[in-house]
């Protein structure tokens, strides 16, 4: 399939951070089949790196994303702390959220993830919110918010939506469109004139519906609506239309359980966003399945080795487990 025109040694370090994502999110599924180690339910979004890479690959250090509870990737591709991400999937004190939030409260201030929630929706009004804060304070800087087409059901997503177009706020609304939500279909829950980026048009937003498993369309797409952002035009909104491989919640693949048939998934598998990108590489480098196979075993090393330090790690003392909460 064709690949926009990013610039190829871009497309390329995009390549690397898709696969390390790829391979965290492989190796955490099966040390959680085997171990009952970590005790927290795991959303994995493999099939769709595509969208957190290209999307984080615009930003800045100093820009801060939200998610909701799909959000290994994002988390990863801002740069945040792989053994605070795994310390924090086993509930170690030396967890991003000292082991009190599991998969779904992930947070690295330095790293500009600002946080995740499970309550869908929320942390599309904190991000407009913190794109308030920047506007208010002056400062160069652009709030992005990633959520599934799930959540864009919920009241706070309207609500968001026009508090930030009427206050021109820096904030990109990301829609990683996979289709469903849990195991209901797009299809049997939204009416079927209009779609999620059409929604936000209705609101005056700036609005893109591409194809979210071509990382340089992603990465282009992000890179003008960041740029509208920081020069005052925002807010913007991307719907990225993509699947995700595995079942809703958990390691496993859900192969016709679910309204989802093998048919229609190894379709998806067909639209791997890596290979897709590998592919539209090689015909230029011939280094790229090389460099791809070295990268997977490096990265697949350095999930094992934080496994282990997680694993080594102590658990939270009872003694503080009210620090971090209003009573305290
Ligand atoms: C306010 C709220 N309502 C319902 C749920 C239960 N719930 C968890 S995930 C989910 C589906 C989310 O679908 P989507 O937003 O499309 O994200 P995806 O899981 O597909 O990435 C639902 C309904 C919740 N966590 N919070």
């Amino acid at each position: 399939m064709k690949q926009r025109h990013s610039p190829l040694p871009l497309i390329r370090d995009m390549v690397r951070d898709m696969v390390r994502i790829r391979c965290v999110e492989e190796e955490l599924a099966t040390v959680y089949r085997e171990e009952q180690e970590m005790r927290t339910p795991v959303h994995f979004s493999i099939g769709q790196e595509a969208t957190a890479v290209g999307v984080c690959a615009a930003l800045r250090r100093t820009d801060v994303i939200y998610s909701g509870h799909r959000c290994h990737a994002q988390f990863l591709a801002k740069g945040g702390d792989l053994l605070g991400m795994v310390a924090e999937l086993h509930g170690r004190e030396n967890g991003c959220s000292a082991g009190r939030g599991g998969s779904v409260h992930l947070a690295d201030q330095a790293a500009g993830f600002g946080a995740s929630s499970a309550i869908l929706g929320e942390m599309i009004s904190v991000a407009t919110g913190a794109a308030w804060a920047f506007a208010r304070r002056g400062e160069s800087r652009v709030a992005v918010t990633f959520f599934g087409d799930g959540a864009s059901e919920e009241g706070v997503f309207h609500e968001s939506l026009n508090f930030a177009a009427v206050h021109r706020l820096p904030v990109v609304f990301v829609c990683e469109n996979n289709q469903y939500s849990l195991s209901s279909p797009l299809t049997a829950r939204q009416p079927s004139a209009g779609s999620i980026s059409g929604r936000a048009r209705g609101y005056g937003i700036p609005a893109r519906r591409l194809d979210g498993n071509d990382v340089g369309a992603v990465f282009e797409a992000a890179r003008e609506a960041v740029a509208d952002c920081r020069d005052g035009k925002g807010p913007w909104f991307l719907e990225f239309d993509t699947y995700r491989w595995r079942e809703h919640v958990g390691p496993d693949w859900d192969y016709d359980v679910s309204p989802r048939s093998k048919n229609e998934i190894d379709s998806w598998i067909a639209r791997c966003p890596i290979r897709r990108a590998v592919d539209f590489l090689s015909t230029s480098d011939s280094d790229i399945e090389a460099d791809v196979s070295d990268w997977e075993r490096t990265f697949r090393a350095e999930v094992h080795e934080a496994v282990a330090e997680a694993r080594a790690s102590p658990f939270p003392a009872v003694e503080h487990l009210l620090a971090g909460t209003y009573e305290s």
